[in-house]
């Protein structure tokens, strides 16, 4: 059974938001329209509480964009955004959601940034999804959202180390940084990742 991992397509990611992705409300229209080919569709929610220490707001004397280590793990300090309940966390308006069974909100913790779907980033804490798919008979995930060099390739990365295919969608995300992209391309097909256009998943 394959499902589509829709990762935080959230107005904070859109033009316009907090941490705009370029480009990123482009996929939209495309991710309604790749829905109906799958049986299961989860989606998730970057969902941080106020002074989340992935916030440069929240280290006097750091500015945004910049790496620091966070209890032993390197962390890029963000703007503020998708703070808990905020209009910035909340599914961009244009996206679909009678479809999505569930949505698995991640990056609650202060003390821990969580840009997989599946674990934080220091692989403390399962957010149940995993286990999810496996009860609803899940062997293989599809994935879309934003951002692609951050979320949506961790998100990939550790679905094919819990034991799922992991397919990137490619048109259907966008990238924060080019090259990030690009590494994070690499290292996932290496790893036996796969991406596909979407054009191969609308003609099943
Ligand atoms: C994300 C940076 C910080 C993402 C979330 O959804 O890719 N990126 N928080
Ligand atoms: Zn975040």
């Amino acid at each position: 059974m394959k499902a589509l991992l829709l990762i935080d397509i959230q107005n904070d990611f859109l033009p316009g938001g907090r941490l705009a992705v370029p480009e990123g409300d482009a996929i939209i229209k495309l991710v309604n329209d790749l829905q109906p080919q799958f049986e299961l569709v989860v989606a998730t929610q970057d969902w941080h509480p106020a002074g989340h220490q992935s916030f440069a707001s929240s280290h006097a004397g750091r500015t945004q964009f910049e790496e620091i280590d966070l209890h032993g793990l390197p962390q890029v300090l963000w703007p503020d955004h998708c703070t808990q309940a905020s209009e910035g966390a909340a599914l961009a308006p244009a996206l679909q959601t009678e479809r999505i069974e569930a949505i698995f909100r991640k990056g609650m913790n202060p003390e821990i940034d969580s840009y997989s779907a599946f674990f934080d980033n220091g692989h403390r804490k399962s957010t149940g999804l995993a286990d999810y798919l496996r009860g609803r008979g899940v062997t293989e995930v599809y994935l879309a959202g934003l951002a692609a060099d951050y979320c949506v390739y961790f998100s990939a990365k550790d679905a094919l180390a819990e034991g799922f295919a992991a397919t990137i969608i490619e048109d259907a995300t966008r990238a924060i940084s080019a090259e990030g992209w690009e590494k994070a391309k690499a290292d996932l097909q290496q790893q036996g990742g796969r991406l596909t256009p979407s054009t191969a998943v609308l003609a099943r």
